[in-house]
């Protein structure tokens, strides 16, 4: 279902079997050297949501390719089948098959308690579409407009498997996550809290 012009929800695009391998590689991913860090923000803030990223490392607010903040390690590599599933995650949700190539992921861990703040992803000089993937406990993921952080809101309930791409106008939309329903992750995953990996181009 399309949430705004550009931006549209796929319930359940990763079947039991997928969500298993993805959070599979996300543990992997999750380990050191240049694993799971704890995001500061230069404003003195820190970010509830854990995070790794691969391809490019994000700092508030540009990217890098080493780890200056935790280990000093270079970023690890952006594979390429994670590549194919953005691809492929843009043509069924957009419908578009020419989508440019995808180099960066970002992936954020969320306990129960964690949130993410209204926010642009202003950082890429691409404006490709952002491919969303939810794995574990459903959110409530709040989708703004272009012009303000405040209202009004879509307020959009995310659950593991489900694929959101933001394209075209809703590229640069303000967006968060006011909330994490714990202990809503299907039973077979494994999975206690929430993951989100997006997948973006960096234009870099
Ligand atoms: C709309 N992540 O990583 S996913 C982020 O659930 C981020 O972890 C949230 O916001 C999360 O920057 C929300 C949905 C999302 C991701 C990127 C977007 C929505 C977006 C980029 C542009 C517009
Ligand atoms: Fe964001």
């Amino acid at each position: 279902t399309q949430v705004a012009p550009g931006a549209v929800h796929i319930p359940d695009w990763l079947d039991a079997e997928h969500q298993r391998t993805l959070l599979d590689a996300c543990r992997e991913w999750a380990r050191p050297p240049a694993g799971l860090r704890t995001v500061r923000t230069p404003g003195g803030g820190t970010m509830t949501a854990r995070q790794v990223c691969l391809g490019w490392h994000w700092y508030p607010y540009a990217y890098a390719r080493t780890v200056a903040d935790g280990d000093g390690a270079p970023v690890k590599p952006f594979p390429e089948w994670l590549g194919e599933l953005g691809r492929r995650a843009v043509r069924d949700a957009l419908g578009d098959p020419a989508a440019a190539e995808y180099d960066i992921a970002l992936i954020n861990f969320y306990d129960s308690d964690a949130r993410m703040g209204m926010h642009r992803d202003s950082d890429e000089k691409s404006d490709a579409p952002v491919v969303s993937l939810s794995l574990g406990d459903t959110c409530v993921f709040r989708f703004g407009t272009t012009e303000t952080r405040t209202r009004p809101y879509t307020d959009v309930e995310l659950r593991s498997g489900d694929l959101f791409v933001f394209g075209g106008p809703s590229r640069l939309a303000y967006h968060g996550v006011p909330r994490v329903h714990g202990g809503t992750a299907p039973p077979g995953l494994g999975l206690s809290g929430r993951l989100n990996i997006t997948l973006r181009v960096s234009g870099l």
